[in-house]
């Protein structure tokens, strides 16, 4: 007897498996051939009239309600009708910086006067501007103002978030942050991983020191963030204004010697190599990445490196490089998709908006985008094995559209809420 059964629904699974009856009843895991293939609509697992059960919070049978060995009502405790909307995963948003305090509205208004990004961050502002309120508010007042943001993913069908520190860069501020990361999961219907990202900026009390910073971030900060239990990934800004490539390795030898993974700011201003960089160390993603170059997309393949595409700072900051859409998918590179939450470069709250954004400004398909909020995105977190499609075995995180039909989330320059959401298999 299932928990629950969802029917009169039209599902999107991200899993072809799934749609040609590869894997319906049993836990097979994900059919192997769409993880390459970057796009085609049936990648994304269409089953139209379907039925969905779960069972203690996993996907137990996924497939054409016409194969359901009974009436439904005999079959699950509780039966669920979608009146024919579209079931998709749950949505993932693999790379915020949502936990900060502060506002950074005015530099906006700077930037629409002409003056750069890097201007403002090289004469202390930017990053550093955030630092300092984050610094100053209580780990409480931090909840407070980074649950709303939280929230607002929610309401959009986010059920996984990935969430950084970055804003601290002491240990009592970085390990502040990403407290307040995991009292967001505790709070909400929500799967938080964190990121580490001690390497967003150089603080003052390091100013002309940074190799010493660097030293503390490895020495100090990392191992006690580690024994604290409260970062499932280490993440580094390797550009210009942050850190350099030789800084970068050194975190990321320490991270992968206390058994971190790794995912890195990539390329996102200028070529330092670090698609490659992220891909020498088996990096789970490399992310912005408009200026990789081939060499590194090449090894970002080779080492199962995931694309992560973030639209809403390439939008915001008016960049005017485009990401190596047809070199990710001549190398078959996963493209995800992230809204980047950030004060500075990206105060975006909506994966549905930043995919009308891969599709109108980086031409990716609908599907693609789709694919990059879902199933490429688990896999940019390594969690593949728990979520991000819609098959047997995985977590029942779904969430239900009034939607002709998958394309039409891109279709919507954001503002499309879904109709139901549930996490663990519990309707929100
Ligand atoms: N790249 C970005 O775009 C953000 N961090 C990073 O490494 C910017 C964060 C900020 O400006 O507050
Ligand atoms: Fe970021």
């Amino acid at each position: 007897m299932w928990d629950r059964l969802w029917i009169d629904v039209h599902l999107a699974t991200m899993d072809r498996g799934v749609a040609t009856g590869l894997a319906s009843g049993m836990a097979t895991g994900l059919s192997p051939v769409s993880d390459r293939v970057t796009d085609a609509d049936g990648n994304l697992g269409i089953v139209r009239d379907g039925a969905l059960a779960v069972r203690n919070g996993h996907i137990a049978w996924v497939g054409p309600r016409s194969a359901l060995k009974a009436a439904p009502e005999t079959l699950a405790r509780e039966v669920i009708s979608c009146n024919g909307h579209w079931m998709t995963p749950g949505l993932i948003d693999p790379h915020t910086h949502l936990v900060y305090a502060g506002d950074r509205s005015g530099e906006f208004a700077e930037r629409l006067e002409g003056v750069s990004y890097e201007a403002i961050a090289r004469r202390g502002g930017g990053i550093l501007s955030t630092m300092r309120a984050t610094r100053e508010s209580s780990e409480d007042e931090l909840l407070a103002v980074s649950l709303k943001r939280a929230r607002a993913l929610v309401a959009q069908g986010v059920t996984t978030v990935e969430i950084k520190s970055g804003y601290g860069l002491t240990l009592r501020d970085e390990m502040k942050q990403l407290r307040v990361a995991r009292r967001i999961g505790a709070s909400l219907g929500l799967r938080v991983r964190t990121s580490f990202l001690g390497a967003h900026a150089v603080p003052p009390e390091y100013a002309g020191r940074r190799a010493a910073y660097v030293a503390h971030l490895c020495e100090d900060i990392l191992p006690a963030v580690v024994e604290a239990g409260l970062a499932d990934y280490v993440d580094g800004f390797c550009e210009g204004i942050a850190f350099q490539p030789e800084e970068i390795a050194r975190l990321f030898e320490t991270a992968q010697a206390l058994g971190l993974s790794v995912r890195l700011h990539a390329d996102q201003l200028s070529d330092l190599g670090g698609a490659g960089l992220a891909a020498r160390f088996g990096a789970l993603s490399a992310d912005h990445v408009e200026y990789a170059n081939e060499t590194g997309i090449s090894a970002m393949a080779q080492a199962g490196t995931v694309a992560v595409l973030l639209p809403g700072a390439f939008y915001f900051v008016r960049e005017t490089r485009l990401p190596p859409i047809d070199a990710f998918r001549r190398y078959a590179v996963p493209m995800a998709l992230a809204t980047d939450c950030n004060p500075g470069t990206s105060p975006v709250l909506s994966p549905t908006a930043v995919m009308n954004m891969a599709c109108t400004l980086f031409r990716l398909t609908p599907s693609e985008a789709l694919l990059g909020h879902t199933r490429h995105a688990a896999s940019a977190l390594g969690l593949s094995a728990v979520c991000g499609a819609l098959a047997p075995g995985l977590a029942a995180d779904m969430a239900v559209w009034d939607v002709s039909a998958p394309h039409e989330l891109s279709y919507w320059i954001g503002g499309v809420r879904p109709v139901g959401r549930v996490f663990g298999g519990q309707p929100d």
